[in-house]
Order: structure tokens, then sequence, then C-alpha cells
């Protein structure tokens, strides 16, 4: 089999999507996800100047092969722009490779370890009483895990809980200008412990109750968040410190018991390394779509498996439903799956993109169509095109940027 075609649609039904879509000689195709939030034309140019015409003429089944081609060959390695464009690549061919096997991607993987794949989603309030309303929405859902986000006394915006406008509809972006929003390390610190004894008053002691730093704290600060959320037992603490400095997790384990989740932001083994192998981490949250794609994301998780280290994929709307259609097929299959995060897509996105991986009662299942089982509608996507659209900058109240 020979690849024929390979292109990219990028689309907007809602927010950015970049998909790669190769065709082969035997008319199969495959698709990947290669949406990198904010800097999608960055992998656009990248997959279109620098890859897709490598691609055209070369066997689809030789994954391994090609992976290592693009990124020993590129002499230029990792960063989130170059990862975002293999793990298109990659997943497209492990498309291809499970349609021509007649089979679920799943099955290619070493089949079902579980039967399901449990899920969190995202409760979000600008107070408690909003958080708590929002939990309950969760809940009603289906949801069995989630996680907990509100805002801060005395500051306009926190990460998790979106600006509204007029008529309370999220506002995300200003056209090409990203949105500021507002931070003050000490009010969150004082805040938090509140929030989760308010929902375990509400909802009890069992309920997962995940909650997401989004990088805003130093490791000693981290560390007392850790100790002071130990009464109300998270699943977790994400992102706690900014993880390029792998050494920080060194602290934040020494004084905590709260477990902790880090990676949506990493793009390859070599930003985990010690992490894994000192144990300083619990989960690992790379997703396939920013981390060169199933197969070094295997690698990631058979490696940590031997640390007790657990998988726990990001998986926010930004990952579009090729990307999230790969990781559940990789949940169902890695023995030390832990949790998959997953927030669902707007109406107009799964109509654009149709998928065989279904949500219910809390749970993913990838379904049994062939291949990662997702087909792109290219009409509609062309009806929606790209939107320049940002994440949002943080500044502290003296005006200084803060990590966001
Ligand atoms: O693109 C970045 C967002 O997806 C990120 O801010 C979401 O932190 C996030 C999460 O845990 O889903
Ligand atoms: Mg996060």
């Amino acid at each position: 089999m020979k690849i024929v075609d390979a292109k990219l649609v990028v689309t907007s039904p809602g927010r950015n999507f970049v998909t790669l879509k190769l065709t082969t000689d035997e008319g199969l195709t495959g698709l990947g996800d290669a949406t990198l939030n904010g800097r999608e034309l960055a992998v656009v140019s990248y997959l279109d100047d620098h890859v897709l015409p490598l691609l055209v003429g070369l066997d689809p089944h030789r994954i391994e092969d090609t992976w290592q081609y693009l990124y020993r060959g590129a002499y230029w390695r990792r960063g989130p722009v170059t990862m975002a464009a293999l793990a298109a690549v990659d997943v497209a061919l492990w498309d291809i490779k499970a349609k021509a096997a007649g089979l679920p991607l799943y099955q290619l993987l070493g089949g079902a370890s579980r039967d399901r794949v449990r899920a969190y989603g995202h409760a979000n309030g600008a107070g408690v009483p909003e958080l708590l309303d929002s939990v309950r929405a969760r809940l009603a859902e289906g949801y069995q895990a989630v996680r907990i986000q509100t805002g801060v006394p005395g500051l306009k915006a926190v990460y998790g809980v979106h600006t509204t406008d007029e008529h309370g509809a999220a506002v995300l972006h200003q056209g090409a200008r990203p949105l500021v929003e507002d931070w003050d390390t000490d009010a969150y610190l004082r805040h938090v412990p509140a929030v989760f004894e308010a929902v375990r008053a509400e909802f009890g002691d069992e309920l997962p109750l995940l909650h997401d730093a989004h990088h805003r704290l130093t490791p000693i600060q981290a560390a007392r968040l850790g100790k002071d959320l130990e009464p109300y037992r998270p699943f977790w603490l994400e992102d706690c410190t900014p993880a390029e400095n792998q050494d920080a997790f060194r602290l934040i384990r020494h004084h905590t018991t709260t477990p902790l989740a880090v990676g949506e932001v990493f793009n390859s083994f070599h930003d985990y390394q010690s992490l894994i192998t000192e144990r300083l981490i619990d989960y690992a949250r790379s997703a396939v779509t920013h981390f060169g794609g199933v197969t070094p994301l295997r690698k990631l998780f058979d490696f940590a498996a031997q640390y007790q280290i657990k998988s726990a994929m990001h998986g926010p709307e930004d990952i579009s439903p090729v990307g999230m259609a790969a990781a559940v097929h990789l949940d169902l299959a890695v023995h030390n799956f832990g949790i998959q995060e997953y927030s669902g897509h707007s109406a107009l996105t799964e109509e654009v993109f149709r998928h065989a991986y279904t949500f219910t009662d809390g749970h993913l299942y990838p379904g049994e169509a062939p291949g990662i089982g997702v087909e792109l509608d290219e009409e509609l996507a062309a009806a929606h095109p790209y939107a320049p659209a940002y994440l949002p900058v943080n500044r502290l109240q003296d005006g200084t940027v803060h990590d966001w």
C-alpha cells in the first residue's frame, strides 16, 4: 500500500481544529489531529511545507519507521509544534493500519484491558453556590469524577471560569488578541481549601474531586496547597507549578501526600524522565495530540507503569474528536490507565466530526468501527473557516505577567 494524498483540513466549528487526512492507493483514509490551541497555523505550516511532501509514496504500514524518519530526520527535535505535527501523521497511519485490518485501533494496541474508560468532567463557578450547581449538572450528565474550579474573591477572572458577555455566553478571546486575566496567589491559596470543604459537605466523601492549579504556584506554595487539601482527599492536584523544572516536584512531594498530575504541556519522554524514575508524580497527563501520537505515548505509559504511575490524558475541547478518539482507544488498551479528561464538544463540532466513541454513565467507549472510528464532513468543515483565537494571558494585580 502507498500514500497517494496528504492534506490538511482547518476548520472552526466554534473553535479551531487542524486535521490531517491521508489517502492510500487502496482507497483507505486516515485522520490525525494536529490542533495546537492558539498556534494552529504554525502546525499547518510545519506539516504543509515540510512533512506532507515527504509522505506521498510511503508505505502507511511503516508507522514506527515513519515516526523515526520525521523525528530524527528533521534534526530539530521536540517542541509543541513539531510534536503536534508528528502526532497527526502517527494517528492517521494507525487509523489506516487498523482499517486495513478491519479492526478498531485498540485491538492493534493489545486489545482491551478494561471494559470502559472512566472520564472526569469540569465543574466551574464564579463562586461556591454556582460551583455546587455545576457539580450537580455534571453528576446529572452521568460523570462519576469532577474537576472543581471557582472564581477567587477579589479577582475578575480565573482559570476554568469563563468571562461571560452581557448574555451570559462565554467570551474566549477578543479577535486576534488574547483576553487578559488577573491573578493573586495568596487569595487563591486562602480560597481553595474552603471550596473543597463546601463540595465535600454537599456531595460526601466518595466523589473523586480534581483540581487544576494551572502552573501558577511556586514549589513551596504548591506544597502548602497540597497539605491544606489533604483532609479533603483530592483525586489529584494538577499542574501545581510550571513543570519545566522537574526538580521542583521533589520539594512538593516531600511535603504532601496529595496525588500530583502533570504533563498536558509536555511533548516528549524527556520532559517526564526524573518525574517518573523518582516517582515524583502519580498521573502523566499528555494527550496523543501533543505528544507525537499513539506510538510515543504508548511507550511513555508502559515505562510509567513500571513506577506505578498512571495515564490521565488531557482532554479539553481543543483536542478534536479525532484526538479524543485516539485517546479512548489507548485508554482502553494500556494496563496503567488512570482516568481520561472529557469535556465533550459543541453540537456543530460533533456534526463536522462524526465519531464511534460514546459517553455513557461517566465512561467512554471507543466503539467497534475499524480504525479510530471518526469521519470528517469536509464540506461542513469548509463552511466554518479558521478564526484567530488565543488562550488568555495572566497578569498580577500590579501588572506583572504571570503563568496562565
Ligand atoms: O489549550 C490549553 C487548554 O486545553 C488547557 O488550559 C486546559 O488545563 C486544561 C485542562 O486541564 O484541560
Ligand atoms: Mg490542565
